[in-house]
């Protein structure tokens, strides 16, 4: 029997001439393998709702990165869909199943952007649909004319897991959302903040390893030490 570490990966779909796809970025699936980890992939399609009890049985961590809006439905807030870019119902009720298993065994979970909004949604929290429309732009946290060079300052607080691993207060940050942390989750804490005071990290202090972090540090991985800590500290949890 192998000894590989499994972690379980929703993809995200979309229509390529004219067929839906399944797809995750491949800087995932690679830091993972350099790991010595297997990525195991959970297509979003109806068959996989059967399926989820079999992916279930045996992973041993779970990675959520970038997608489209989380619905509302499931933080309760009342809105119009008019107010959400690409949403898919299907990879929300798949990738909230495998994040509350995830949570409920004690199993690792690392999200990035869509991924931390899914872990503070799992936890109870609840979201903002569209953060310029709360700051007026003050801070600008998607830039489509400078999509991957754009990037705002985050204050990282002190005796958290992000200060471990960057080992400084003032960062950099790329940023690609809209949507963003309205009510944290009871159980979770803030572990950095723009300066327009909306949340970019949280963990869960009492979990093995629970962190969400509202930036990529795969997208700027050569630019700050800290970004290879976030991915080897969820490795070494599994
Ligand atoms: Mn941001």
């Amino acid at each position: 029997m192998s000894t590989k570490k499994k972690v379980l990966i929703v993809t995200r779909r979309e229509l390529r001439k004219n067929k839906l796809i399944n797809w995750v970025s491949e800087i995932y699936l690679q830091i993972l393998a350099q790991g010595g980890v297997m990525p195991i992939l959970v297509p979003i399609s109806q068959g996989t709702i059967a399926n989820l009890p079999d992916y279930l049985e045996d992973y041993d961590g779970l990675l959520m990165s970038e997608g489209g809006d989380i619905s509302p439905a499931y933080y309760n807030e009342s809105y119009s869909v008019s107010k959400l870019d690409e949403y898919d119902p299907i990879k929300d009720e798949i990738e909230i199943a495998c994040c509350r298993h995830a949570m409920e065994h004690n199993k690792p979970i690392l999200g990035f952007c869509r991924g931390m909004h899914m872990i503070n949604v799992a936890f109870g929290g609840s979201l903002h649909l569209d953060v310029h429309e709360v700051n007026k732009r003050s801070v600008v946290h998607i830039d489509y004319d400078h999509y991957d060079t754009h990037r705002h300052p985050i204050t990282i607080f002190e005796n958290t897991p992000l200060m471990e691993w960057y080992k400084q207060k003032d960062l950099l940050v790329n940023t690609y959302h809209h949507q963003g942390v309205k009510k944290l989750a009871p159980e979770l804490v803030a572990m950095a903040q723009a300066p327009d005071g909306l949340i970019e990290g949280i963990y869960h202090p009492k979990h093995k390893f629970v962190v969400g972090l509202q930036f990529h540090p795969e997208r700027m991985y050569q630019e700050h030490p800290g970004n290879k800590l976030v991915f080897k500290s969820f490795i070494d949890s599994l």
